[in-house]
């Protein structure tokens, strides 16, 4: 079953990967981290593999983990622990994967499918790149290693990216730094192929022409998204200005809880590594998702599609933020990663 979701293969040096679920946007199960997690250790002692290429079939190079699953065998077996420890174990092997290691942002990349790919040395993004950390809608918060390399970037941008899940494009994942190249997507078989031959990238690269919301908003981004979060609710709540509007509109629908827990995340990680960052985000997701608010937002996301879901606290003034703090304190065995 894993082997039809995900395909490996070796063309001339080049070890690839596909993620081939593309009914499901290529969201990766427990199995698929299993198996992706063991051909990574192999290839990474196999003198005949000097590369690896990974992408998606379809529309999307991973919309995230299967967290529909995890909602649906819910509390009947222990999926809500494994599938993290399997998934970010292969976050950090990612970051210390000796060779090369190109993914192939042409489509949706979300949530699990940016820690498949942002630790490995290249990425690729093209004009059909959607790349975010959606977790906020679903009681969630953003793992995988989000909080190392948003906590990195200017404060601002980071902590918006995490607490609204605004899905970004080319020009922005080039302009943060996130992607590696640009390459038009009728460009990318080509990429593709000249990577598996020679192991470069070949330079189709040019700016993207696209428009960008964070850039045009950029110092009202910087502006706002620096303080607490009762501060940023309040200044965007009487915010004259019409993305400012749109913005506290769009976080009232997020979950309270995970957007108190993303910014308290942020600050913690700044001064952490990537493995530290992990460790964390597991202590941190082994409260998250046995909390009503995580089955509540995979249902009404990805299950009975209401998009209306009922979060508890309901709203940010009814955190209790002495309970934030508790989550953050170690409470089930670590990685050891
Ligand atoms: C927020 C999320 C996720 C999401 C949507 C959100 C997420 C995730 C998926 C997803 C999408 C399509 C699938 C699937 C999962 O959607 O993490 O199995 O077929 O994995 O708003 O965090």
């Amino acid at each position: 079953m894993a082997e039809e979701y995900i395909n490996f293969s070796q063309k001339n040096d080049t070890g690839i990967i596909k993620l081939n679920r593309p009914k499901a946007l290529n969201a990766l199960n427990y199995d698929m981290a299993e198996i992706f997690l063991k051909k990574l250790n192999e290839w990474d002692l196999e003198n005949s593999i000097k590369r690896v290429l990974v992408y998606g079939e379809g529309n999307a190079f991973c919309a995230g983990g299967d967290v529909k699953n995890l909602f649906l065998s819910s509390n009947k077996n222990n999926l809500k622990e494994i599938f993290f420890q399997k998934e970010y174990t292969l976050n950090n092997a990612i970051n210390e994967f000796k060779k090369d290691y190109l993914s192939i942002w042409n489509g949706i990349v979300m949530g699990g499918g940016v820690g498949l790919s942002m630790y490995g040395k290249y990425r690729v993004a093209t004009q059909n790149t959607k790349f975010a950390m959606p977790e906020s809608a679903i009681g969630f918060f953003p793992d995988v290693g989000a909080s190392y390399f948003l906590s990195k970037l200017n404060r601002g941008v980071g902590l918006f990216l995490s607490l609204t899940g605004f899905a970004i494009n080319a020009r922005d994942v080039m302009d943060l730094g996130l992607a590696t190249h640009y390459s038009d997507a009728d460009k990318i078989e080509e990429i593709k192929k000249n990577y598996i031959q020679t192991g470069n990238i070949e330079n189709t690269s040019k700016y993207p022409e696209l428009d960008s919301i964070i850039d045009k908003n950029k110092n009202f981004i910087e502006d706002i998204f620096q303080n607490n979060l009762i501060n940023i609710f309040y200044q965007l709540k009487n915010s004259k200005d019409e993305f400012g509007k749109k913005i506290y509109s769009h976080l009232l629908t997020r979950c309270p809880m995970s957007l108190a827990i993303s910014i308290e995340l942020l600050n913690n990680a700044k001064s952490k590594s990537l493995k530290e960052c992990l460790e964390m985000e597991y202590q941190l997701c082994q409260h998250m998702v046995y909390r009503n608010d995580f089955d509540n937002g995979v249902d009404a996301v990805l299950v009975s599609k209401t998009h209306k879901p009922k979060w508890s606290p309901s709203s940010i003034e009814n955190i209790n933020f002495d309970e934030v703090d508790k989550m953050f304190e170690p409470h089930v065995e670590k990685l050891y990663l």
